[in-house]
């Protein structure tokens, strides 16, 4: 019986609702600072989001465009410097909210003594911004970034690491909040227990697998929806220290 002694929470989309109006109105406003004629809008972004960190995601789109390697090689990391500095700005302008219910489930884990980290693809130059500005108070016990690891997710080195940080020797005593399919394979491959809060990006995704799958954090007298409690978790809408505590208790070992 591993107590539950870490939550490794994922930033873009899970944490804060990031994608459709920051880092997608970022990558355009970079297209068009670069006089480029492509802009994505939220449904053709939706299905870019399957391709993480922002660099990728904009190299696999100008290859579809057919811009050969040699000017891509150029381009794509010219285009997300440029980006990355206009979610910044974006990031300081507080276009970037918070969840529901994210504030209030990281102060009951605190209180707990559970420690709290992030494991994102994210570039560390606006996370770090953005957690400083919209999560002051949180002591986060790791900050692992895209800017860490080799391969991101769906590759496992992003939480493989954030348990390095941790001091844990092995993926037991903690517990996964993300909201993709690319996340939640990354951790069940680190072999985490996860839990999935869905968005309107990622409702759709593939989450076989997932150890829990809500379509929120919940809160008192606003309930989210369980979509799915394999391990009858008893998950009743609202995403606690408590429920994560008896998730992990009936989560079997990866
Ligand atoms: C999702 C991502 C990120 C962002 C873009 O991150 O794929 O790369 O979409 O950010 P998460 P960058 O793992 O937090 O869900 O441009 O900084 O890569
Ligand atoms: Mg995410």
């Amino acid at each position: 019986m591993t107590p539950l002694r870490a939550v490794v929470f994922d930033v873009d989309g899970t944490l804060v609702d990031s994608e459709r109006h920051g880092h997608r109105v970022a990558f355009n406003r970079a297209f068009e600072a670069f006089d480029l004629p492509y802009r994505w809008d939220e449904t053709t972004y939706g299905d870019l989001l399957h391709t993480t960190g922002g660099q990728r995601r904009i190299d696999g789109y100008l290859a579809a465009q057919g811009v050969p390697e040699p000017e891509r090689a150029e381009l794509a990391p010219a285009l997300h410097a440029c980006k990355t500095g206009i979610l910044e700005q974006l990031v300081d302008e507080g276009v970037i909210e918070v969840r529901p219910g994210v504030r209030r489930l990281l102060e009951e884990l605190a209180a707990d003594g559970v420690a709290l980290a992030v494991g994102t693809t994210g570039s560390r130059r606006w996370v770090e911004r953005l957690l400083h500005r919209m999560l002051p108070t949180v002591s986060w016990a790791a900050v692992v970034t895209g800017d860490d690891v080799t391969a991101r997710k769906p590759d496992p080195e992003v939480f493989t690491l954030v348990l390095r940080r941790l001091g844990l020797d092995g993926p037991g005593g903690a517990v996964v909040v993300e909201d993709s399919g690319e996340g939640l394979a990354a951790a069940r491959a680190a072999g985490l227990c996860c839990a999935v809060v869905v968005n309107g990006y990622t409702a759709g995704h593939d989450l076989a697998g997932a150890d829990l799958v809500v379509d929120g954090f919940g809160g008192p007298g606003a309930p989210a929806t369980v979509l799915a409690d394999p391990h009858r978790s008893g998950a009743e809408g609202i995403l606690t220290a408590g429920l994560l505590r008896n998730l992990l208790l009936r989560c079997p070992s990866k």
